[in-house]
């Protein structure tokens, strides 16, 4: 089969709420983005990937939505969302929008139908269910099982009217929808058609691998210090979800050869991820997996674990090996979920920051894969000071701190000190365009505040400096559409064993790229099998001096190429 488009493009997300902000209500907008285009396009970025914008209460920042087929009001209207389209089409790019099926809003019509009483037609939409046998419903512990909300507290909400509970795996306002109902997944499938039918050009699919579930719905293995039970064998990647994606794929991919569909897949392994990308099984393009962006975390969920290259390299190697003749990875450091990177694996601090920044994203985009780069990454945007809880504005930073530092009496600075680390805001910050105040996210009050850096961080400093992070960024990409050793070459991890360097080689045909990134501040020489030749060969890219005999400088990342004559 002929390579697909997308093997060799790169997508970059946008988080509208925090990208730019047309109309001084201190929250991102459609207009916005339009107004920026050229930011991105000038990456030379294939795909724009869009955080949802339909109509939303924003109890999860639109990840909760109340009609699938508009626009958010705050964020503009349909008009607005195609002349963004035809904007990003104009530039060669494609739009992808995110897809948030397994569950709905609480205030979506399908939820409030369901809602409405146990006779209802839409009752079956959603799951619910009585309390537990013997129980009275409402009492503490009669909820139908011991599952806990990925966002605190239980996963089941009580509803009085009717006596029973429904299902909520995030939060109480994001109910699950039933994919078992097949009026639910014929409701989908027709929604996906009308907008690829609008022009755009596919899905990110949110939490994809949790939309089949044990029907059953058995108790989980109690979570250590918790009221509750950990329900995600029963949820994730359930009995039907290929068969589900497969359906999906029928009754909307097929014939549609120029789109793209990335499956969000918390918790997959390699080998069902083989299953979902297989293109013979006609299910999705790529998944994301967790495996990386989980390294460092470990038994406790509120302690701080240092990152191990080594488990990094491990975790990394094991991806690359098992999609490499079958499927097909995505690759990335940052979305909105996630901390910035330049604070997690890199140093942030005034010296180091751009230099790590720049080592962290050449070490990713040149593994084999789709790279994803997100809003304000391609900056070295940081993560932000926050002080106390109160400075959160995130659903799940403020559900799983209520629950652990009220109902399991753990240490409040404790929990503080992982929401800091890891919390979800780090990444909503706003995008930092220039040095005006409030960065020129906004001409009003912004709904979470600036990074206090944005007078040195920021996208007109950095388009005006040769050397920064988004020029560096920009040649990266540049090598990905020149170099076909970086789409398809295979792949080879170097020195497993390594605490300070990360290393692999690339090869197709007669060339062979070399990747070396120092994941230390100090000076670090490679010592790698062929290391005299190497240091002669052609220097590709790097983001400090060229260096003698791969002796590297702090954070130095470099891509070396030799080509063998036939
Ligand atoms: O995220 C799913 C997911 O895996 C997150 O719960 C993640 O594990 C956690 O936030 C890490 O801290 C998707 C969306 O990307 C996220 O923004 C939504 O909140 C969530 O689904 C529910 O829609």
């Amino acid at each position: 089969m002929e390579n697909p488009w997308w093997h060799s493009a790169v997508v970059y997300q946008i988080y509208p709420r925090s990208f730019a902000d047309s109309d001084g209500d201190g929250m991102g907008d459609l207009r916005g983005i339009i107004d920026h285009l050229d930011h991105i396009a000038g990456l030379g970025v294939d795909v724009v990937w869009l955080s949802p914008v339909y109509p939303s209460p924003q109890d999860d920042n639109g990840y909760d939505v109340s009609d699938y087929q508009d626009i958010e009001p705050v964020f503009g209207s349909l008009a607005d969302f195609d002349e963004l389209l035809a904007g990003v089409h104009e530039r060669g790019m494609k739009l992808v929008m995110d897809l948030v099926v397994n569950h709905s809003s609480d205030e979506h019509r399908w939820f409030v139908e369901s809602r409405a009483g146990r006779d209802s037609a839409k009752r079956d939409w959603y799951w619910w269910r009585p309390a537990r046998e013997g129980m009275q419903p409402g009492t503490p512990g009669a909820e139908p099982n011991n599952w806990g909300s990925v966002f605190g507290g239980s996963a089941w909400e009580y509803d009085p009217a009717s006596g029973e509970y429904y299902l909520h795996i995030f939060s109480r306002k994001q109910p699950d929808l039933n994919w078992e109902n097949p009026e639910v997944r014929e409701a989908v499938y027709a929604m996906m058609n009308w907008w690829l039918d609008r022009g755009v050009d596919g899905f990110r699919m949110d939490v994809i691998d949790h939309i089949s579930k044990d029907t059953s719905l058995p108790d989980g293995v109690p979570r250590p210090g918790s009221a509750y039970g950990d329900g995600g064998p029963y949820w994730l990647n359930g009995p039907r979800n290929h068969e589900f994606l497969r359906e999906m794929h029928q009754r909307v991919f097929a014939g549609r050869d120029a789109m793209l569909t990335v499956a969000e897949m918390p918790g997959v392994t390699v080998q069902e991820a083989v299953l979902y990308t297989d293109p013979a099984r006609r299910e999705v393009d790529m998944v994301f997996q967790f495996d990386h962006v989980w390294v460092d975390r470990g038994a406790d969920p509120w302690l701080l674990y240092p990152l191990r290259l080594t488990t990094l390299k491990g975790i990394f190697g094991r991806w690359q090996a098992g999609l490499a003749e079958v499927g097909w990875n995505s690759l990335y450091w940052n979305n909105h979920d996630q901390p910035r990177i330049v604070s997690r694996f890199g140093d942030d601090g005034p010296r180091y920051r751009e230099r790590s920044a720049k080592m962290l994203g050449a070490v990713l985009h040149l593994h084999r894969g789709t790279p994803y780069v997100y809003q304000g990454e391609e900056l070295g945007m940081t993560n932000a000071p926050f002080a106390t809880i109160a400075d959160f504005r995130d659903i799940e930073a403020i559900g799983q701190y209520t629950q652990a530092v009220t109902h399991e009496g753990r240490a409040p600075e404790d929990v503080l000190t992982v929401l800091r680390a890891r919390g979800r805001d780090n990444a909503r910050t706003p995008m930092q365009w220039d040095a005006t105040p409030n960065a020129g996210f906004t001409t009003g009050t912004p709904w979470l505040p600036v990074n206090p850096n944005y007078p040195e961080v920021n996208a007109v400093a950095a388009a005006k400096d040769p050397d920064s992070v988004y020029h560096f960024y920009r040649a990266l990409i540049e090598l990905r559409h020149t170099e076909p050793a970086v789409v398809h070459g295979d792949f080879t991890m170097l020195l497993p064993n390594d605490e300070r360097l990360y290393a692999f080689t690339r090869a197709l045909g007669g060339t062979t790229l070399l990747v070396i990134g120092n994941f230390t501040g100090g000076t670090v020489r490679a010592e790698i099998d062929d290391a005299a030749a190497w240091a002669e060969a052609e220097l590709l890219l790097t983001n400090a001096a060229a260096p003698r005999d791969l002796v590297l400088e702090p954070w130095q990342v470099v891509v070396y190429r030799r080509v063998s004559r036939p």
